[in-house]
């Protein structure tokens, strides 16, 4: 024989992670996380398993059974699959039957489950012939041809170990092992086995008369190989599946009337000039700003919020508690600090949520308390100032935006938004969780990063039509944008062309004070290059400064300029 035992426990065991990976991965594609067949299996040990050894797991784990279940149903595995690997060495046969009564037990066990249809069955059938096809592609690796000089020392053949030590004649040159049948692309197959050129070479012969020993080196990359696609498709199929669920959860949610409606919007709010921001930006082209590679799945059955720290008493909201408190709707403006002044990083919407102060009230928080850290399922946090949360404004644990449960991407299933604080003070999504705190003791996730504590937004003007760069025609122009001041108001736009006069343009109506306020100007083109100007004045009266600052470390200031070509 050719390969140590531990060599087919190993090329079993990566095997065995390539059949999961494979099965969680289509499970995952298809939509069925109950077909996974690790699940399905524990889930069936536990129907089978006698009364008293149920009760005894759960008194031992109690809310980790489950965990514990499947870990122990994967060890199990891993087990059987280490055997499967050992006896396949010698026959293959044994792989295929291994893997063959792998699936097979797996396919029983999630048909079987009340939850399943057949098509069920498809993730473990491709999984056992997918583990069966890489224990195979292993064994075969890792009896790397017999080799010659120049791959002794390079290739690492025959390490301590390996059952049959080879000693390569000198003197012979190619380096490349080769193994007829092995079908790797990109291996020459020169100097075949039916060649005479064999004879030269102290060879291992396998059955069937081919000669091949035992390549530690080939089984280990190979063997890492398969581990890092075993581990990559169960990630893959674990987010897919997720995502699946996730969202099949959102689609389910029935958004309550809200107690407190936002009126309705003033005639006139949105002036519907081509190319002018909406009024109302759309979902699907709301900017997105977060550190999430991948979009945490938050299933909102499983979601709770937690408030402790300097509080009275901790609470705790599930999902359908916060849907049963009244619900506020308000249009407001996101913003974000890392926004360039004419940058594209803010967006208004109607949100739906829950206030903030009514569930902060709840857990009583305490007078020294100044800010609260709000943490999302994917561990990134938020500090935000108790004054400015509790001062009457309409700061929510938002659930809806636009008519909709959040999109997953904007914090679905609760996220919070405050008006008047970019977003990276503030508008945490996937939110799970409130410390209530001090700024002199907790750090937010920005602030160790340069950027300032606390962040209020600094009022803006951009102008969206015409665009920077624009050739237009001479004559009647409009020139259109929007302009924040936020949960203060924007008060007057002025516009000026080439540095001369500034000139009023005319407002758009707004609902309040947190959300942006679209305004026009006519503008007499005159051929040549012109640069346009603008800048807001909030409702107490202050001008945007033109004092240029960078985004970092508290927000961009300075005037939003355009230059036009007018021919
Ligand atoms: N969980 C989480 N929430 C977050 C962030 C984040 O990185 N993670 N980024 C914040 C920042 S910097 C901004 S500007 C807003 C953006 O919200 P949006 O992506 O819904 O527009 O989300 C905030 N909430
Ligand atoms: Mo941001």
């Amino acid at each position: 024989m050719t390969v140590p035992p531990w060599a087919g426990a190993l090329a079993g065991l990566v095997s065995g992670g390539v059949a999961l990976g494979v099965a969680q991965l289509v499970a995952g594609v298809g939509g069925a996380p109950a077909a996974f067949p690790v699940v399905a299996v524990g889930d069936a040990a536990v129907d089978l398993a006698p009364a008293p050894v149920k009760d005894f797991a759960i008194n031992t784990f109690g809310e980790n059974d489950k965990t514990v279940l499947v870990a122990g149903v994967l060890v199990v595995l891993a087990a059987v699959a280490a055997v499967i690997g050992v006896s396949a060495r010698r026959a293959p046969a044994a792989g295929y039957a291994g893997f063959g009564l792998f699936g097979a037990i797996g396919v029983l066990a999630v048909v079987t489950r009340p939850d399943t249809r057949l098509l069920d069955a498809v993730p473990t059938v491709l999984g056992a012939l997918a583990g069966a096809w890489a224990l195979t592609w292993l064994l075969r690796r890792a009896t790397g041809p017999v080799a010659r000089a120049g791959a002794a020392g390079s290739g690492g053949l025959s390490p301590a170990g390996s059952a049959e030590p080879i000693s390569p004649p000198p003197g012979s040159a190619p380096a490349e092992p080769v193994f007829p049948g092995a079908g790797e692309p990109g291996h020459e197959v020169e100097g075949g086995f039916g060649g005479g050129a064999e004879a030269e070479r102290p060879t291992v012969m396998r059955a069937g008369g081919r000669a091949a020993t035992f390549d530690r080196r080939r089984l280990l990359t190979g063997a890492a190989g398969g581990a890092v696609v075993a581990g990559a498709a169960a990630v893959l199929g674990q987010q897919l599946g997720g995502r699946r669920a996730v969202n099949a959860a959102r689609g389910g949610v029935r958004l309550p009337a809200p107690a407190t409606p936002a009126r309705p919007l003033p005639a006139g709010t949105d002036l519907r000039i081509g190319g002018l921001s909406p009024f109302v930006t759309p979902n699907g082209d709301f900017y997105r700003v977060d550190t999430a590679i991948v979009v945490p799945q938050v299933d909102p059955r499983d979601w709770v919020l937690r408030v402790h720290g300097m509080v009275d008493r901790p609470v705790e909201l599930t999902y359908a508690d916060l849907l049963k408190l009244p619900l506020t709707e308000t249009y407001v403006t996101l913003a974000c600090v890392s926004n360039e002044v004419g940058g594209p990083y803010v967006g208004n919407a109607r949100w739906l949520g829950a206030r903030m102060a009514d569930v902060l009230r709840r857990a009583g928080l305490r007078s020294d308390a100044d800010m609260l850290l709000s943490t999302s399922a994917d561990g990134f946090t938020c500090g935000t100032p108790v004054d400015v949360v509790m001062d009457g404004r309409d700061a929510l644990f938002a659930v809806a935006m636009n008519g909709e449960a959040l999109p997953l991407e904007h914090g679905f299933p609760v996220r919070q938004v405050v008006p008047g604080l970019y977003g990276y003070v503030s508008a945490t999504k996937w939110v799970v969780d409130i410390k209530v705190t001090r700024f002199d003791v907790d750090q937010a996730y920005w602030t160790p990063r340069g950027w300032s504590a606390k962040g209020p937004v600094k009022t803006q003007s951009r102008i969206d039509v015409p665009r920077s760069g624009d050739s237009l025609k001479a004559g009647a122009t409009t020139i259109a944008g929007v302009a924040w001041a936020q949960h203060v108001g924007v008060a007057a736009v002025e516009v000026r062309v080439d540095r001369g006069q500034w000139r009023q343009a005319r407002l758009a109506q707004t609902p309040g004070p947190d959300t942006w306020r679209q305004w026009v100007i006519d503008w007499a083109a005159t051929p040549g290059r012109h640069t346009i100007e603008v800048r807001a004045t909030d409702a107490s009266g202050r001008t945007q400064t033109e004092q240029v600052a960078p985004p970092a470390p508290d927000g961009a200031t300075g005037w939003h300029s355009i230059t036009v070509d007018v021919a």
